[in-house]
């Protein structure tokens, strides 16, 4: 934990900073994501209260339309990179095609929108009638194209060319978590003040763990390496770390930020059903995948680096293994051992 009094907004200008080339766009977009999550943040928190107080139905006591949680998080994030003037394109696991943005015309000049956003709005939201913490997920890249409008190969880039990615969870508090290349910071919303405020600085996730994450109900759909691994860590070996604990709450995002924090390894692969993974390349395993790696862990859908997969669509799903590297590294070896 750090001692230090400092907000979000604080610390990306601070890293701003270390860049003299830098315009402070990419501080202003960051900043923006932030204010779209607290907003997010509050209607999570009410999301019970509406239900408890009977809001629910089409319409809320202010003859409002009740949005269901995850379309309201797309819309507000969609909102704040709309009017920020900083993005070309937003990529949402809420909508089917990119969202291209004009330049913007302001103090009598174009401003330059030269990022992209990708996000899952609201992953898990089918566990939030059950208090379950979930999250919103983003990822940030320079667009490649010069100008204008942003293009589908401005959203179609590699993880290795991410700028900026993060997460906020919405559990117990809202904490955020990112990074820009230069470690994993994490910030606790204080809602008495509404600002994110620093928790943890320069997160490691340790090297091997003793906690794994996977749906065992999926286990007769599994090839047979995963289940040669699954098995190998159930068993009894003291020497070896063995047996590890099973922990699966079924929402990526609490599941992952446990993970970076105690240590474990996340496994979501493909299967007989989901042939390519369940999880989605773009806008949840690249930004977690950048988030770990910042944090000296691994993540691999099985064969490589996931950073390193070819996009080829805006949902394309991949196999996901992600935390602490010694346990990815024993995945990929029982995969590559599997005949
Ligand atoms: P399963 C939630 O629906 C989600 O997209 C992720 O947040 C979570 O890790 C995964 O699906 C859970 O999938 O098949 O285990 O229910």
């Amino acid at each position: 934990m750090v001692n230090k009094f400092k907000t979000f907004y604080r610390h990306i200008i601070e890293e701003e900073r270390k860049y003299p080339e830098a315009t402070g766009q990419l501080s202003d977009l960051l900043a923006d994501i932030a204010l779209a999550c607290k907003v997010i943040s509050l209607e999570v928190n009410r999301a019970g209260l509406i239900d408890i107080l009977g809001f629910t139905g089409e319409e809320n006591i202010q003859g409002e339309q009740v949005k269901k949680l995850d379309v309201f998080a797309n819309d507000i994030l969609t909102h704040v990179m709309k009017q920020g003037g900083h993005i070309c394109a937003v990529c949402s696991e809420e909508e089917e095609n990119f969202i291209p943005i004009e330049e913007q015309f302001t103090d009598n000049k174009f401003m330059s929108n030269k990022y992209v956003c990708h996000f899952d709005p609201l992953d898990g939201s089918s566990n939030i009638e059950a208090n379950v913490s979930i999250g919103t997920i983003f990822s940030v890249y320079k667009r490649i194209s010069k100008s204008g409008p942003g293009s589908l190969e401005d959203c179609l880039q590699r993880g290795v060319s991410q700028v900026a990615a993060g997460y906020v969870i919405y559990g117990s508090s809202s904490m955020l978590a990112y990074t820009t290349g230069n470690g994993v910071h994490l910030f606790t919303l204080d809602p008495s003040v509404g600002e994110f405020l620093l928790s943890n600085e320069n997160i490691k996730i340790p090297k091997k763990s003793k906690i794994y994450s996977v749906n065992e109900g999926n286990q007769s759909k599994w090839s047979k390496g995963i289940n040669n691994f699954v098995s190998y860590i159930k068993q009894n070996d003291k020497d070896s770390g063995r047996p590890y604990s099973s922990r699966y709450i079924g929402s990526l995002v609490a599941d992952f930020h446990r993970n970076l924090l105690y240590g474990g390894v996340f496994l979501y692969p493909a299967d007989s059903k989901n042939t390519s993974g369940k999880l989605r390349l773009m806008y949840e395993a690249n930004p977690l995948s950048f988030i770990v790696e910042q944090a000296g862990g691994r993540s691999s859908d099985g064969k490589q680096r996931i950073l390193e997969v070819t996009p080829e669509n805006l949902h394309q799903r991949t196999p996901l293994f992600i935390g602490s590297e010694d346990d990815v590294k024993l995945i990929e070896k029982f995969l590559s051992e599997e005949k």
